[in-house]
């Protein structure tokens, strides 16, 4: 008697819990009103626009960072914008400034134009490999360079990889400097460049990324100079019969957001943003390296003549390189490039 009642009563027990756990029912909806969970989260938006096309590591890389931040929140609606959609390098980080958009990924050639010691990245010849880039970029001058952004409404991320940069042209196979004399190219914004190309024998006129392909076309200019993966993807050899690798300068991008959309973000955003954009660069730069070390033959399986420089021929565009050096190394640049030298020579 005595057992059958504790049986009867762990029975009871184990009825209550289960009937305890049961989820209440909802009551029906009265109002109309969603219910809690389904409640569409409020997501604030983050244009990003870039100057390359979709076929570039770079928009690869900013893919990678839309599906690396949303897998970590659920508050950002990343969306990208390529072919300078949103405008050129210049343009695009104004609109950072304006709150136009929220992000974007230049060569550090124009960000000169807003933080003068950023110049320091656009001296040619200055990295003799990516190795060495990695380590200046993501070391202490590097970190300290993206921070001088915040003054001008600007959070530096980290940065990604253009790459070392090549020359191609449309009618001289060019093997020395000379080989360069009157040759119209294109450059960057950047004044380091323009007296670069100058050195080396040709005629540079600035100009914004987007009106390039046409410039070649139309023959405004007779040649331009970016890194392979580039003059690839953007086809530059339906008008260029030459790439020249004269390696003359190793082109760091900065992925950067606005300072406002990341002051307004929340700690955990912040670091869900930093997390995307370190992973992403990394895949970003592994794909990059990977086109830039084996597109050569593409372009040459498309028409193209590729160059290699003798190494007497590399010794004379780098004594020219060389001798802008002075001019444009004053004041703070000098002291950043300095410190970049002095860490290089370690
Ligand atoms: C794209 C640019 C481009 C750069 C240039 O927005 O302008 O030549 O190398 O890739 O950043």
């Amino acid at each position: 008697m005595k057992r059958s009642l504790a049986i009867l009563l762990t029975l009871m027990l184990v009825v209550g819990l289960f009937a305890g756990c049961t989820p209440k029912q909802e009551p029906a909806a009265e109002t109309g009103s969603a219910p809690a969970e389904s409640k569409p989260v409020e997501k604030r938006v983050m244009r990003i626009g870039i100057g390359l096309n979709e076929d570039h590591p770079q928009f690869k890389g900013l893919e990678k960072f839309k599906e690396e931040l949303n897998s970590r929140v659920d508050t950002i609606d990343v969306q990208l914008f390529a072919n300078s959609a949103l405008g050129d390098d210049r343009a695009m980080m104004e609109g950072l400034q304006l709150g136009t958009q929220e992000g974007t990924c230049p060569s550090t050639a124009p960000i000169g134009n807003f933080v003068e010691e950023f110049k320091v990245f656009d001296f040619p010849y200055l990295f003799p490999n990516e190795a060495a880039a990695d380590k200046i970029l993501d070391g202490e001058i590097g970190q300290e360079l993206l921070d001088s952004l915040s003054a001008k409404g600007i959070k530096g991320l980290v940065y990604w990889e253009n790459g070392f940069r090549q020359l191609t042209n449309r009618q001289v196979e060019v093997k020395t400097p000379e080989d360069m004399k009157g040759l119209k190219v294109r450059t960057m914004e950047n004044p380091i460049h323009l007296a670069a190309f100058r050195a080396f024998g040709a005629n540079p006129t600035p100009m914004a990324f987007g009106e390039l392909f046409t410039a070649l076309q139309q023959k405004t200019v007779d040649g331009q100079e970016n890194p392979i993966a580039t003059i690839y993807y953007n086809k530059f050899y339906e008008v260029q019969g030459y790439t020249t690798l004269t390696n003359h300068l190793y082109s760091p991008f900065v992925f950067m957001i606005s300072q406002k959309f990341w002051d307004e973000s929340t700690p955990e955003e912040q670091e869900a943003i930093m997390e995307a954009a370190k992973i992403a660069r990394d895949h970003e730069r592994q794909l990059n390296r990977e086109a830039n070390e084996t597109l050569s033959k593409e372009l040459e399986a498309n028409g193209m003549k590729v160059v290699e420089l003798t190494p007497e021929a590399l010794q004379a565009f780098q004594t020219k390189a060389q001798a802008i050096y002075g001019e444009f190394a004053q004041g703070k640049i000098a002291e950043y490039l300095d410190r970049v030298q002095k860490e290089l020579a370690k």
